[in-house]
């Protein structure tokens, strides 16, 4: 990772540190993983488990990373027969329930990512949600075989 690209994630995390509320705590995140960039690659995916520890359902409406150009919530869903993508505007995750973010379903999706993402690299990300809180959090660049 260039040091150019190690001091815009600082500035980022920095400046997105005061918008964590206090609802945030209603929301886990494990197992949260990117892929490594294939070379030549404009875009990548992000992966995790997110836990309502809530009473109350909650709505995942965004997510932001100083990683990519965009990014948005992504499903994938089967349309005559093929596999395409498409932007969940409104995920709702059930109090006490999670759900998972895995290849194939839903992902966290960077249109233009800034720099390759390598291994062993963590890419921050900030997730929202309807209510106005916002949860962060780093996933861990993984080599994919
Ligand atoms: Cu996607």
């Amino acid at each position: 990772m260039t040091k150019l690209f190690t001091a815009m994630l600082t500035v980022g995390m920095v400046l997105w540190g005061s918008a964590v509320n206090a609802a945030s705590a209603q929301v886990e995140i494990v197992n949260a993983w990117v892929k490594e960039s294939i070379p030549g690659a404009m875009n990548g995916a992000g992966y995790l488990e997110l836990t309502n520890t809530g009473d109350s359902e909650m709505v995942l409406i965004g997510v932001k990373t100083p990683a990519a150009g965009r990014s948005e919530v992504h499903e994938h869903v089967m349309a005559n027969g093929m596999m395409k993508m498409q932007h969940v505007h409104h995920l709702a995750i059930p109090a006490r329930e999670t759900v998972v973010f895995q290849p194939g379903g839903y992902h966290l999706m960077m249109f233009g990512v800034k720099q390759p993402l390598r291994a062993g690299d963590t890419v921050p990300f900030v997730l929202e949600f309807a209510d106005g809180a916002t949860v962060e959090f780093g996933a861990k660049v993984v080599k994919i075989q």
